[in-house]
C-alpha cells in the first residue's frame, strides 16, 4: 500500500540520484507520474523524466538475486536466481506479461549475444534455465516481471561474467534498414525520437513475396526489445495492435511505439515467428542527431557518416 506521499518520496530519492545525468530542470515534475506516452500504458513509456528500465538490480523493494555471477564460456550452465521482495524473501506470485510470468533477456555489454529466454520456476520462486554464454564477457541479465503487490512492471538488470579473453564487437553502423536473417528479409521503417512515442515498422518478406501469415508469439506478432548503447537502458515495446483484435494482420508489416529516452544509439531485436520457429533481426538505430536512419530526409549539413 503505496500511499501518495511515500510515493512521493521515493521519486524524490530518484531525482536526487539521477539528477546528475537527466538533468535536474526536467525533474521538477512528479517523477513518479504516469507520463502522458500516447499509448497504451505499456512499461515501455518512459520519457525524459524516468529512469529507463533495466538499469538497476533492485528497484521498488524488489531485486534481482542471481545464485551465480560466472560462467565459463561456451558451456551449457544451470542458472538459477530468484527475484526477490520488499520483504528478502523471493517472490511467487506474478502476474502474466505477453503470456509469461517471467521474461529474461540477456545482451552482452557490447550488444551482440541476444537471447530472449523464459526460465521456469522450479519451487519457491526459484526460477532456473539452462544457458549458453558463447563467448567470454560481461553480459547483462534483465528480468521482466510484475510481482504480484508491485504496482507497475519492472525490468531488474544484473552483470553477469564469462571468464577469458574479452574481445567486443563494435556496434554495427546504423544501416542498412534490411536485414537478412535465416532467408527473411526484414526492413525497418520510421525514425527513433528521443523522449517520444515513434513509430517503427518492420516488414518481414521472404523470397521477395511479403509474408502475411506470421505467427503469434508471446501474444503478438513480433518481440521487440531495444538497448542503449553504453548502458544497455532498456525498453521493451511492443506492436500497435494484436492478434484477435480485428484489425492488426499477421504481417508483413509490425508496427511499434517505442521511446527513446535520450539521443543515442541503440540495438533493437526483433523477435518473429513463422513456420513454427522464431527468428530475431537486429538493427542499429540512432536517435536524433547524427546519422538517423536512412528513411527521411537528410538533414541539413551533412548526412551520416562513414
Ligand atoms: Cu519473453
Amino acid at each position: 500500500m503505496n500511499t501518495p506521499t511515500k510515493l512521493g518520496i521515493y521519486a524524490l530519492g530518484l531525482a536526487v540520484v539521477f539528477g546528475g545525468t537527466t538533468g535536474i530542470g526536467k525533474l521538477a515534475g512528479p517523477v513518479g507520474a504516469k507520463a502522458d506516452t500516447g499509448h497504451g500504458g505499456h512499461g515501455g513509456g518512459e520519457t525524459g523524466t524516468r529512469v529507463p528500465g533495466g538499469l538497476q538490480i533492485s528497484q521498488n523493494g524488489y531485486t534481482l538475486v542471481p545464485r551465480r555471477t560466472t560462467f565459463n564460456p561456451g558451456e551449457l550452465t544451470d542458472f538459477r536466481f530468484t527475484i526477490n521482495g520488499p520483504d528478502g524473501r523471493p517472490v511467487t506470485g506474478f502476474k502474466p506479461l505477453h503470456g509469461k510470468r517471467l521474461h529474461l533477456i540477456i545482451a552482452r555489454r557490447d550488444l551482440s549475444g541476444f537471447q530472449h529466454l523464459h526460465p521456469t520456476e522450479v519451487g519457491g520462486g526459484v526460477w532456473a534455465i539452462a544457458i549458453v554464454l558463447p563467448k567470454a564477457g560481461t553480459y547483462r541479465f534483465f528480468t521482466d516481471v510484475q510481482p504480484e503487490g508491485a504496482k507497475e512492471q519492472l525490468t531488474l538488470g544484473a552483470d553477469i561474467f564469462a571468464g577469458g579473453q574479452d574481445e567486443y564487437t563494435p556496434l554495427p553502423k546504423p544501416e542498412p534498414v534490411s536485414k537478412v536473417v535465416d532467408g527473411y528479409e526484414v526492413t525497418l521503417a520510421g525514425n527513433l525520437v528521443p523522449g517520444r512515442s515513434s513509430k517503427l515498422t518492420l516488414s518481414v518478406r521472404k523470397n521477395g513475396e511479403p509474408v502475411t501469415d506470421l505467427e503469434e508469439y508471446l501474444e503478438a506478432y513480433g518481440h521487440l526489445v531495444a538497448l542503449r548503447q553504453g548502458d544497455l537502458a532498456y525498453l521493451h515495446v511492443h506492436p500497435d495492435g494484436e492478434p484477435g483484435d480485428g484489425k492488426t494482420r499477421p504481417g508483413p508489416d509490425i508496427t511499434f511505439y517505442a521511446e527513446a529516452p535520450s539521443a543515442g544509439a541503440y540495438r533493437l531485436y526483433l523477435d518473429f515467428q513463422h513456420e513454427g520457429k522464431v527468428r530475431t533481426a537486429e538493427f542499429t538505430v540512432q536517435a536524433g542527431t547524427s546519422g538517423a536512419p536512412a528513411r527521411q530526409a537528410p538533414e541539413e549539413g551533412h548526412s551520416h557518416t562513414h
